[in-house]
């Protein structure tokens, strides 16, 4: 068994690899990244996944619901850490896929994959509790500014973590941004990675201090002139783990079940076949984790 495959199985288990594996996890990873495009090209048949945020144990549901990666291509959009218990293994399993399987998992960044935002939402605290430093923290945050901003399913289904931008025409407008960087607070940057569909006409100003509101007008135009059929994206909770919009032009996929333990939600993945045909997969919570927090139990100190 290699190297990487013991980390899996590790990891699998819930259990963190050392900090120097994580050292050298990101180094290799950190490779792989640059050589990928800020719009990364994707191959169907591919299985798209919305928010994890820490949640390893939904994770795992996931996964027994959808597939093994590699037996099955994924394409993760964003938010792997902050709010639940586990963004450390949960980011660290991604990576070490990643690492071992390049050309089966995508994983593009969120509006969480950063360092601002990981310090106020846990996954800071988090690397602090486990590791005793913020080292494995700043490895990770390097990462993060290496992931792509976005992906293209054969060429007709871009996926993206928030939305779209209106310094954004174009899929080659996005491929000419530095992108290794922290996630700037305005630009086309941070609207690919805040700003969410809503029902209006043209641009709207987001509640969310960051990235914009969008119209079915704005998307319908995108698609147009970009020769696409449908934008998925995630950043939204939907009760019902996905939701089609304008037209089935746009979707929000969500895959945090129960999110934050507490929400009540479902969650799902997106199954593209060969044709592009949808099929989601909707999945509950975890039963309970192996680590014996039920989901009712109240919420540590250091979550709230
Ligand atoms: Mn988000």
């Amino acid at each position: 068994m290699s190297d990487l495959d013991q980390q899996i199985e590790q990891l699998r288990r819930c259990e963190p690899i050392s900090e120097q594996q994580v050292k050298d996890l990101c180094m290799k990873a950190r490779e792989i990244l640059i050589e990928e495009g800020n719009v990364q090209y994707v191959d169907s048949p591919v299985t798209i996944c919305g928010d994890i945020h820490g949640q390893f144990f939904d994770l795992m549901e996931l996964f027994k619901i959808g597939g093994d990666c590699p037996d099955k291509n994924y394409l993760f959009m964003g938010d792997f850490v902050d709010r639940g218990f586990y963004s450390v293994e949960t980011f660290l399993l991604l990576l070490l896929l990643k690492v071992r399987y390049p050309d089966r998992i995508t994983l593009i960044r969120g509006n969480h994959e950063s360092r601002q935002i990981t310090q106020v939402y846990g996954f800071y605290d988090e690397c602090q509790r486990k590791y005793g430093s913020v080292n494995v923290w700043r490895y990770c945050c390097d990462v993060f500014d290496y992931l792509s901003l976005g992906a293209v399913v054969d060429g007709r289904v871009f996926c993206v973590h928030g939305g779209l931008s209106p310094a954004v025409g174009t899929l080659d407008q996005i491929r000419v941004i530095d992108r290794k960087q922290e996630v700037p607070h305005d630009g086309p940057m941070c609207d690919l990675l805040w700003s969410d569909p809503d029902d209006i006409e043209g641009w709207g100003v987001s509640p969310r201090g960051a990235g914009y509101l969008f119209g079915g007008d704005v998307v319908q135009a995108f698609n147009h002139d970009n020769d696409l059929d449908l934008v998925a994206r995630a950043h939204q909770l939907v009760m019902e783990g996905y939701k089609l919009m304008f037209d089935r032009q746009i979707v929000t996929v969500w895959s945090a079940p129960n999110y934050c333990y507490r929400c009540g939600n479902v969650a799902s993945i997106l199954e593209l076949n060969e044709d592009l045909r949808q099929e989601y997969k909707v999945f509950e919570s975890a039963p309970h984790d192996a680590k014996g927090i039920p989901a009712k139990r109240p919420l540590p100190e250091y979550f709230l």
